[in-house]
């Protein structure tokens, strides 16, 4: 009997159409990032910072019967089996993993793998990614289905894009944390609303996700983080909302329900997430935040400039001191990250005094100094257009901390990066960023302290937590004696007179040794710009020179 070569071949085909195997893979980080904590992941033992929470939340869109997998590239190998397992690859991420996802895309396709990218990076620039075979753009609960028809059909290239802000996150389905190796990361992400009210002209968060914030419901988010708490999972998980407090009426509404739910599991997590600056001015926000857990929270603060403010369209900064405001939210028992950027067209030469000082005056440890950057689809990406000034943007291995300033700056551009330099320099001395950790130290106590140490109670949490003090302690002994002294100084004072906020303070210790070196690689690569830009001033002045110089040496040869 004659028996086809290929006989399980037209089964494939129909059970790779009706239940595919859809391999998920977020593509790895640049890795000179701030953002990239790697000497943190080193102490906690994780393998970076955070999950792909856009990816399982898309996974949890298609169909059920489909067969799934995740492969993390920053915790995780993609090797050639994941490969021949998968049908279609689904990838996609923001701008720093510009690099690595197009190379997962060349790897892919190589194998003969239909591509499907999404995510903020393939939205806001879809032209970089044109060689993937579905372009799916925009949120994915608006348009996934539209690409899940199409497959089905048959069809192995299309594009799909989602009409802008449109979507219900009330409908969004619990994301498939089942798919992550939790202990691969130092916190997981979870999201209670996209947008943000505010319309800050750099800001692509408003481009993306629109000006009306849209949430998710309270049992709707308690689901969600039940499934974490079942999962076995305690300890940080980060509310990755664009501006937590955008729509306040909903929060307050969500975050005594949260309260409950912690009370009743014994404070199970300890959540951070960022925030608009206008939450100081509410009391009884602070208050709801800290009594259901949140202990640190990431502000925008931008600039010390009201004039910068304004022409930023930051105009919820102004009118208010920065400092009274961060102090504010020290009081309620939260710490604050905060942002920075240097390059706006209304900065003057004083700017990184200024800055320099609203960060001592702030005592914020961890600052992002950021460089201005044009995103694409911004405000001031589409101003600077008009005025004939954008440059192209070129993340490459870095983040905005090493490559912004795609623009023709109205001041000289080397005196905005010796200013940026100067601020970064300053800022992570190691004197002047532990004795800001000293102070939160003191200001989380002076006032209501910190409500309870977030709650550590479960073995492998406390286990993990303790691990980490013991490898920082060694570290900081053993291999980083420029530190010792300002390390345990920094410890024993906060042992002693306020235990409480030990848990903070340590983080931030850890944190500083990912940070104080980030900041030295920044620093050697600005100053790298500006040695370029006086070499090209030099240029000019060379090859007007070089006729002379060269008549003078024939007319020396000459006479000799
Ligand atoms: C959490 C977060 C981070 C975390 C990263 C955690 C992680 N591992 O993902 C941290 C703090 C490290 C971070 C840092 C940065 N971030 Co960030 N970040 C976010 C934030 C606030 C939430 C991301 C998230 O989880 N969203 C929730 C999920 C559900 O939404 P989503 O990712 O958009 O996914 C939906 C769709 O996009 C789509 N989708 C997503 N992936 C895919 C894939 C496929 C195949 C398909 C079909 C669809 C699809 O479906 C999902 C459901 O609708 C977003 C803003 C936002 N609202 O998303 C910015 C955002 C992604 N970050 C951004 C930027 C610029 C940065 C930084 C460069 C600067 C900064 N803001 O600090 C750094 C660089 C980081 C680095 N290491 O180099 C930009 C990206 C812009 C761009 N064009 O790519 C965003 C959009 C906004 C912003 N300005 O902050 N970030
Ligand atoms: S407050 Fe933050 S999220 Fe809101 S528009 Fe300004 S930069 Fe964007």
């Amino acid at each position: 009997m004659d028996v086809p070569v290929n006989s399980t071949a037209p089964l494939r085909a129909s059970a790779t159409r009706e239940r595919p195997n859809v391999l998920l893979v977020f593509p790895r980080f640049n890795q000179n990032s701030f953002w990239s904590l790697r000497a943190a992941c080193e102490i906690y033992g994780a393998r970076c910072p955070a999950p792909p929470l856009g990816l399982i939340t898309v996974a949890a869109l298609l169909p059920p019967e489909w067969n799934l997998r995740l492969v993390d590239r920053n915790a995780e190998q993609l090797g050639p089996a994941d490969l021949a397992w998968a049908d279609v690859i689904f990838t996609g991420g923001m701008l720093p993993q510009r690099v690595d996802c197009l190379e997962v895309i060349d790897l892919c396709q190589a194998q003969g793998k239909t591509v499907v990218i999404g995510g903020p990076d393939a939205t806001s620039s879809p032209e970089v990614y044109e060689q993937a075979d579905f372009l799916v753009l925009g949120e994915a609960e608006g348009i996934i289905e539209s690409f899940v028809q199409a497959w089905k059909q048959g069809d192995r290239t299309g594009r799909f894009q989602a009409a802008k802000f449109k979507v219900d996150v009330a409908q969004s389905p619990i994301p498939r944390f089942d798919l992550l190796r939790t202990k691969n990361y130092l916190y997981l992400g979870v999201q209670f609303s996209r947008g943000c009210p505010f319309m800050c002209e750099f800001c692509d968060i408003i481009e993306l996700y629109g000006r009306v914030p849209r949430s998710k419901t309270p049992e709707q988010m308690l689901a969600e983080l039940q499934a974490l708490y079942d999962m076995g999972y305690r300890g940080h998980v980060d509310f990755v909302d664009d501006n937590f407090i955008g729509n306040k009426k909903n929060i307050k509404k969500f975050l005594p329900i949260l309260e409950q739910w912690q009370v009743e599991r014994n404070h199970p997590f300890m959540f951070s997430t960022e925030a608009s600056i206008n939450l100081a001015d509410d009391p009884a926000l602070l208050r709801l935040m800290a009594r259901a857990n949140f202990f640190a929270v990431f502000v925008g603060i931008e600039s010390p400039d009201t004039n910068t403010l304004n022409m930023a369209q930051k105009k919820q900064n102004t009118r208010r001191s920065l400092a009274d405001s961060v102090h504010a939210i020290y009081a309620s028992g939260m710490m604050v990250l905060a942002g920075f950027i240097v390059g706006f067209d209304t900065e003057e030469s004083g700017v990184a005094q200024g800055m320099i000082d609203c960060i001592d005056a702030t005592s914020i440890p961890v600052c992002t100094i950021g460089m201005l950057t044009a995103l694409p689809g911004t405000q001031l990406t589409r101003r600077l257009q008009r005025e004939g000034r954008l440059l192209p943007l070129d993340i490459g291995r870095g983040d905005q901390c090493t490559a912004g300033l795609n623009f023709v700056p109205l001041r000289p551009r080397r005196e905005i990066l010796d200013d940026y330099r100067r601020v970064v320099q300053s800022v992570y001395r190691p004197e002047a960023y532990f004795g800001r950790v000293r102070n939160i130290g003191m200001l989380l106590r002076k006032k209501h302290g910190l409500r309870r140490i977030p709650n550590v109670s479960p073995a492998r949490t406390a286990k993990r937590d303790l691990i980490a003090l013991l490898r920082l302690m060694v570290r900081m002994t053993f291999v980083r004696t420029d530190l010792t002294l300002l390390f345990w100084r920094t410890l024993i004072w906060t042992a002693r007179n306020n235990p409480g906020a030990l848990h903070v303070v340590a983080t931030q210790m850890v944190l500083f040794l990912h940070l104080g070196e980030f900041a030295k690689f920044v620093v050697r690569d600005v100053e790298r710009q500006i040695d370029a830009i006086d070499r090209e001033a030099e240029e000019p002045a060379r090859a007007d020179a070089g006729p002379a110089m060269r008549a003078t040496a024939r007319s020396a040869a000459l006479t000799r």
